[in-house]
């Protein structure tokens, strides 16, 4: 039994969406970030990073987005989300989930939060470099997929490409958008017309990038 600590929209939505696709009994609770009930104890206690995502796996905490993407498609491995273990298509699964989440997710972290990065008064400068480092991810993926695409591991969906798609998702309202790129558009097409994108939609309320 899971229980998933989010936010609408915020980097809990990968690992909301693969408890939805997997099927997986879980409960939802919702936190108000701008009413920081992330930074209340009881939250703190369970992620002392005050960020959304939390996982409860048998009441135990796990966090980290990547780390929940990679042990839910390992928990359950009949829907084929995760290469075998060992094998070379595993080594690339790893290296681009740890690529999203430790070069592309932290430039998002600071064009969502330039300030915590530069501080006020050079908030702008931190946004510009942030725009331009997520920019170069998007052509780096571009011509991966265009090479060896159409997912990130090539002809199968893993849930390396549900972490990519939710941090396509976050470059929607920016001056370029992920789907400026026509790979990572068509793959961004592909990840929303799985049903269970629908009832992600459905079940935290959005409505952009739909
Ligand atoms: N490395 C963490 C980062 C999580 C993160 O930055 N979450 C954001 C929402 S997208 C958050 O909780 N922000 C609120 C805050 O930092 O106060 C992960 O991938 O789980």
């Amino acid at each position: 039994m899971y229980t998933l600590y989010y936010s609408p929209g915020a980097a809990s939505l990968v690992v909301h969406w693969l408890l939805i696709e997997i099927g997986a009994k879980h409960e939802l609770r919702k936190l108000d970030l701008a009413a920081g009930e992330h930074k209340r104890a009881d939250y703190l206690a369970l992620n002392p990073n005050g960020v959304v995502p939390t996982l409860l796996v048998h009441g135990e905490p796990l966090s980290e987005a990547a780390a929940l993407v990679l042990h839910l498609a390992d928990v359950h491995p009949s829907f084929g989300l995760a290469p075998e273990p060992g094998s070379i298509e595993r080594g690339r699964y790893y290296q681009w989930i740890l690529h999203l989440a430790n070069t592309l997710q932290p430039a998002f972290r600071t064009w969502f939060y330039p300030a915590e990065a530069a501080g006020e008064a050079h908030a702008q400068e931190a946004k510009d470099l942030a725009r331009q480092r997520i920019e170069a991810c998007w052509d780096r993926i571009e011509a991966h997929l265009a090479k060896r695409g159409p997912y990130l591991l090539g002809a199968s969906v893993s849930a390396a490409d549900f972490h990519l798609a939710m941090l396509m998702r976050w470059s929607r309202n920016m001056p370029r958008p992920a789907t400026d790129w026509p790979q990572l558009a068509a793959l961004a097409q592909r990840m929303k017309a799985r049903p269970s994108f629908r009832t992600l939609y459905e079940r935290e309320g959005l409505t952009e990038w739909a």
